[in-house]
Formats: C-alpha cells, structure tokens, sequence
C-alpha cells in the first residue's frame, strides 16, 4: 500500500501534520534527517492511522502513490533549500512539494519558478495556528498553481479548522501568494498582540488596576466584538501567578518581546509596495524599542508628567479605542495583501483570506467575519473603513479613542498603536493634507513640480527668480 501524502521534517509542526493526515485517514509516509525522529513518531502515535516511515529519501519517494504529494516542514531558509535540493531529483513531472514552513515569499517565488521548469508544482504554503493548530486542525494557506490545489485541496481541506463547517483553506493564488498571505497575517497578528498590550499598559498604569483584575476585564471584553483568541489568551496569562514567587506571572517575565522576522517582513515589503501599515511597523518598532536594554537604561532617567487621577469608565474608553485601532490595523494589513495581489497579477480574494483566518490561526476572532462581510458586501472597496458596519463602528469610538490618545501622552504611557491608528483614521479623512506643502517644497529645492487644483497639467515655479513665475512641465 501507498501514502497519498508524505511528511519530512518532523520536528514539532511536522509531527503533528502528519499526525493530522493520518487521524483524517490519510495514510501518510513519513521521513526525518535524523531518523531517531521517525521511530519516534511512529512508536508513539503509530496507533493513530496510517503511517509509512522511510530512512532513505529514496524509500519515501517509492512509498507515495502518484503525483507525488511532499510536504517539507523544515526551517526556513537554507534548509528548505537543501531539502528541495535533496527530493528534487527523486521526483516526476506532475508530482507535488508543498513547503509549510514560513518562507518569504520572494524565495518561494524563485522555488516555484526553478521547479516549475522541471514540471515540479511547489505550493508554498502559509499554515497558522502553532503546534496545536498543525494538530487539531490550521488554517492553511496554499499558493502555487491551481492545477496544484485540485491534488491537494481537498486533503489540506480535511486537515484544517472548520467554522460552521467552512475549512479555513483556500488556494490563495499563484507561486508565492499563500507565503505572502501568511506573513501579512503574521504581521498582524504584531499589530494585535501591540494593540493588547497598550491597552493592558494603560489599565495597569493609569488606572492602576492589578492583573488579575485586568483579566477580567479581558474577559468581559472576550464575550463582546473583540471576542479573539488573542483576548482570550492575554486573560488567562494575566490571571496566572508564578507558582516561585507568588507574583503576578506577568511581572516576573522580562518586558523585551522577541521576534522571528515575519513581523520586519512584512513592513519590509510594505515599504516596497507603497502602503501604509503603519500599526504593524509599531508593532515591530515597539519589540525592537523593548529589546534594546542599552537604550531604555540611558534613557530611564528622563522626567515623565506629573499624574492625574483617571475615572473607572476610562476601562471603556480602552476598549473603543482597542476595538478602532484593530479595525484600522486589519484594514492596512488587507491593503497590502491587495496591493501585493495586485503587483503580482496573483487574484487574492480577499474575503476568502478572512474567511479562512476565522480559524485554526492566531488570529482566528469573530471580527474575521465581519471583514468577510465587508467584502462580500464591495469586493473592491478600497479600504474596510468605509464599510457600513466599521465606519458605524469607528464614529461611536472616535471619541473615546481620542480621549485615551491624548490622556497617554498626558499619562506618559506609550500607546504607538493606539496612536499610530488614529493619525491612519485623520489622515485619510482628510479634506486638505499638508502633503500640498511637502510637494511645494519638493518643488522648491527639487524642481520636482506639482500638479495644481485648479488645472491639469504639472507646474514648476521659478523659486530663484524675484517674481517666481510658474511655468508649464
Ligand atoms: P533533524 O531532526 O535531522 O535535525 C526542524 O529543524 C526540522 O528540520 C527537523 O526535522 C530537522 O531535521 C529538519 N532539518 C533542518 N535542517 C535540515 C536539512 N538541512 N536537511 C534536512 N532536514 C533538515
């Protein structure tokens, strides 16, 4: 008998892949470098479905039915490489290498190139949701060609989350969209995890609120909109006591957040793509600032404002302003996947992206579905702040959100997030930016010229001469 599915790489997330595959009655061969790995897996969960372990590259590749469906979960990077390197040749035109890892799309772009000229489909893929997501069900995120998807959709279908039976996979697009899904995804999950964690600063110290109460408050809020499983975690981890100490668990944890690129990534390429993410690049900034010990020590000594007394109901004021910064957080991050789609011909729906985060993913929250919503509603729309229901959402916030905005300058409590958002909200609310006097002054130094309001066409003014004459481009 053969695998319709083979698994290498098992480390954590490959383990519990395969595990998956095989609890879904995917007889499923498996492979490791180190093959101590494979035995592991096979006396341990054996009992689970059905597994084939191989020792040999060459043994996996005989053991899988045809096309060949691979799924390598190894680093990203250099190992990916060697690990596509190694198979490659193994295989025939027609087969299948799914790369779960989270590589950057650019490298998934020139993978699925290389191997499309020798009739390979590489179907890079996004896959959330941790170790206990690969296990009890991810959201996936497949790129590569659609001819790909129809072999292996319905198998990745099988394996992840569902919500009201919807599985949270779709083909996101071709060569290396269902990578760059992931990483906008990833990025925002940064912005979340920043919005979160401002508002959780501000309750604590402006309103002086001990963590165990913070949780609840983190409850209630878990049963209303920000229902997410981010609020649902960050309530539990505020409600935990370090067993050692006797201490709020929070308070024992040293405050530099560390990351793993997909955050930096995402900013990255947003920068390359022309699009505002402004809440996902504080999001990163924010990690960097706190892991740069050297700085905040020099900086410690630097006066703060006197306090002031905050009134009980600023709790709510947080949570209007927790639940406007993630609308707009969202809405940048959906903008570059749009942009992106754009640049590269790739057809994201993007809908279907928040449909498929509604589970499985880090992410996954009730609010996925009301930007599913919002796009059924106008697949076009330029952003999800005009949306019916988010604008409504935004203009009972707008206040409170002020409110916090201002009160944590006046606090000293840094809020980039909270922050950042409502600049993104004014600004594009706009009737006038002063970016006509940027342009002007582009002008100036530049001769760069400027477009008019009141006539087509590109102008430049003569700066150096007494009468600055304006003159067509
Ligand atoms: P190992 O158990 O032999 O180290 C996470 O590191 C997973 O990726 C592990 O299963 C690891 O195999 C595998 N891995 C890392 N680098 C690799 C490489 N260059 N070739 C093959 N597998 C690799």
């Amino acid at each position: 008998k053969k695998a319709v599915i083979g698994v290498t790489g098992l480390a954590t997330m490959g383990r519990n892949l395969a595990r998956n595959l095989a609890r879904h009655g995917h007889a499923v061969a498996v492979h490791n470098r180190t093959p101590a790995r494979t035995k592991a897996l096979v006396t341990e969960y054996g009992h689970e479905g059905v597994f084939l372990p191989a020792e040999t590259p060459e043994e996996f590749v005989r053991s899988l039915e045809r096309p060949r469906r691979i799924v390598i979960m190894v680093k990203a990077g250099a190992a990916t490489d060697a690990v596509i390197q190694e198979f490659a040749p193994l295989l025939e035109p027609g087969d299948m290498i799914v790369d779960g890892g989270n590589a950057h799309f650019e490298d998934t772009r020139r993978r699925e190139r290389e191997l499309r000229e020798r009739g390979i489909h590489f179907v890079g893929t996004g896959i959330s949701g941790g170790e206990e997501g690969a296990l009890n069900g991810p959201s996936i995120m497949p790129g590569g060609s659609p001819e790909s998807y129809e072999a292996l959709g319905p198998l990745l279908e099988s394996i992840a989350a569902k919500v009201e039976g919807v599985p949270c996979c779709t083909h996101v697009g071709p060569d290396g969209a269902g990578h760059f899904v992931k990483m906008v995804h990833n990025g925002i999950e940064y912005a979340d995890m920043q919005l979160i964690a401002e508002a959780y600063d501000l309750l604590r110290h402006g309103l002086g609120m001990p963590p165990a109460e913070i949780a609840e408050v983190f409850r209630s809020w878990n049963n209303g909109r920000l229902e997410s499983y981010l609020i649902e975690i960050t309530a539990e981890v505020l409600a935990h006591t370090d067993p050692a100490t006797g201490r709020p668990f929070v308070d024992v944890v040293v405050d530099q957040a560390e990351q793993k690129g997909t955050g930096r990534w995402t900013v990255q390429t947003a920068l390359d793509l022309g699009v505002p993410v402004s809440g996902i690049a504080e999001a990163v900034f924010a990690r960097s600032l706190s892991g740069s010990p050297r700085l905040r020590e020099a900086a410690r000594r630097l006066p703060g404002p006197s306090r002031f007394k905050l009134e009980q109901r600023f709790a709510d004021d947080v949570e209007q302003a927790l639940y406007a910064s993630k609308i707009v957080a969202y809405a940048q991050g959906f903008n570059q996947i749009q942009a992106a789609s754009d640049e590269y011909g790739w057809g994201i729906d993007l809908g279907a992206m928040a449909t498929i985060w509604r589970g499985g993913c880090i992410i996954r929250a009730r609010f996925l579905d009301r930007i599913r919503a919002a796009y059924a509603a106008d697949p076009r729309t330029p952003t999800l702040l005009t949306d019916d229901h988010f604008a409504g959402a935004l203009g009972d916030a707008q206040d409170s959100w002020r409110t916090v905005v201002s009160i944590s300058a006046q606090l000293g409590i840094p809020t980039p997030g909270f922050a950042t958002a409502l600049a993104y909200y004014d600004a594009l609310r706009a009737e006038r930016l002063p970016a006509a006097l940027t342009q002007a002054q582009r002008d100036f130094f530049g001769a760069h010229t400027y477009r008019r309001v009141d006539r087509e066409g590109s102008f430049h003014t003569r700066w150096e001469l007494p009468d600055r004459p304006e003159v067509g481009a």
